[in-house]
């Protein structure tokens, strides 16, 4: 099947339909025709992935999707599990958000003989043979991490805060073997390398949860000087650093300037009072074009490689002006 990348509009207009299941005739789907879809998904670890869910779970509902649906608690050997189960009761399709990039190809491999397809969404698969899923919804995790290195640097006058001539950076990692994990620290690199006087003097992961940032930025505070900037990986982080920060006597977004991503409504509220100085958005409503691409494979129509979804960045004063419309 030719496929190709489409960059989708953030909010693709809809029509919501009763999708119904046009894959093989002993396809193990609902008796009513319905489409069963199997969603494996990461865990419950953010604001995002809470929304995330949300948006998967409204929209099967809405078009009248049988969602099967499991949360893996963060391991991956669970999602494994997971999808082995939807290959048993023989779904129609089945989609998840692999939490690491390696280690699914001989489940996708089951997948692909058992004839059921595989829609990867949020997070990408490191794999030879991409024929093992149809296509792959979600964000560039690159360009997220290039967008928040480019607004340092764009901004590193004022970034300096200890007057030292360098801009020390702390980094906030994400889930280890991750792709937006992997993919934010590259991009974040090659952003601030643009300028001699930045460099990431410490970088941990904090797993993406509030509490891991707040960990890791306290042992930051005790081992390294001169901390002028803290990047997270996700709004989560960002926040359990500004508790650790705060505990240390010192200001969020003054002291120590942050930047995240997400822009989950708890980290819009940090943005917009001050506490953290700058958001890239990474959109979590994956739900409708994931039950839209859902119903193409399952037409056998031709579907892009890559479907990227639109995301915008936030200053504080961007914030305040959005946060009462936020819809996560
Ligand atoms: C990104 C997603 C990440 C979010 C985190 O698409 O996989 O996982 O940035 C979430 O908040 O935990």
């Amino acid at each position: 099947m030719l496929k190709k990348t489409l960059i989708a509009a953030s909010a693709i207009s809809m029509t919501v339909m009763t999708l119904s299941a046009c894959g093989s005739d002993d396809s193990g789907g609902s008796d009513d025709g319905k489409i069963t879809m199997g969603f494996a998904q990461v865990g419950a670890e953010s604001g995002w992935r809470t929304a995330n869910t949300k948006s998967i779970q409204e929209t099967a509902e809405a078009e009248g999707v049988e969602l099967k649906f499991t949360d893996a608690q963060g391991k991956q050997e669970n999602q494994i599990q997971a999808i082995r189960s939807y290959i048993q009761q023989k779904v129609d399709v089945i989609a998840f958000s692999p939490v690491v990039e390696t280690g699914f190809e001989s489940v996708l491999q089951e997948a692909k003989a058992a004839g059921i397809p595989v829609i990867l969404t949020d997070r990408a698969v490191d794999v030879e043979d991409t024929s093992l899923y149809e296509t792959f919804l979600g964000s560039d995790f690159v360009l997220e991490g290039e967008k928040a290195g480019e607004w340092l640097v764009e901004n590193a006058d004022d970034s300096d805060v200890d007057g030292d001539g360098k801009i020390n950076v702390v980094q906030l990692e994400g889930t280890t073997g991750a792709a937006p994990a992997i993919d934010r620290a590259e991009g974040f690199a090659s952003a601030i390398g643009a300028d001699p006087s930045m460099s990431v003097i410490a970088s941990q992961t904090g797993d993406f949860t509030r509490e891991g940032g707040k960990q890791v930025m306290e042992s930051f505070l005790q081992s390294e000087e001169g901390i002028d900037v803290v990047f997270a990986h996700n709004d989560d982080m960002g926040l359990g650093a500004i508790e650790a920060i705060e505990a240390a006597g010192l200001e969020p977004g003054k002291d120590i300037k942050i930047i995240t991503i997400d822009a989950v409504k708890d980290g819009m509220a940090a943005l917009a009072e001050g506490k953290i100085n700058y958001i890239v958005e990474c959109n979590p409503l994956l739900g409708p074009q994931l039950m839209e691409l859902a119903k193409k494979v399952l037409d056998g129509e031709e579907v892009p490689e890559r479907v990227v979804t639109e995301e915008t960045t936030f200053t504080q004063e961007q914030a305040a002006d959005v946060l009462a419309d936020r819809q996560y």
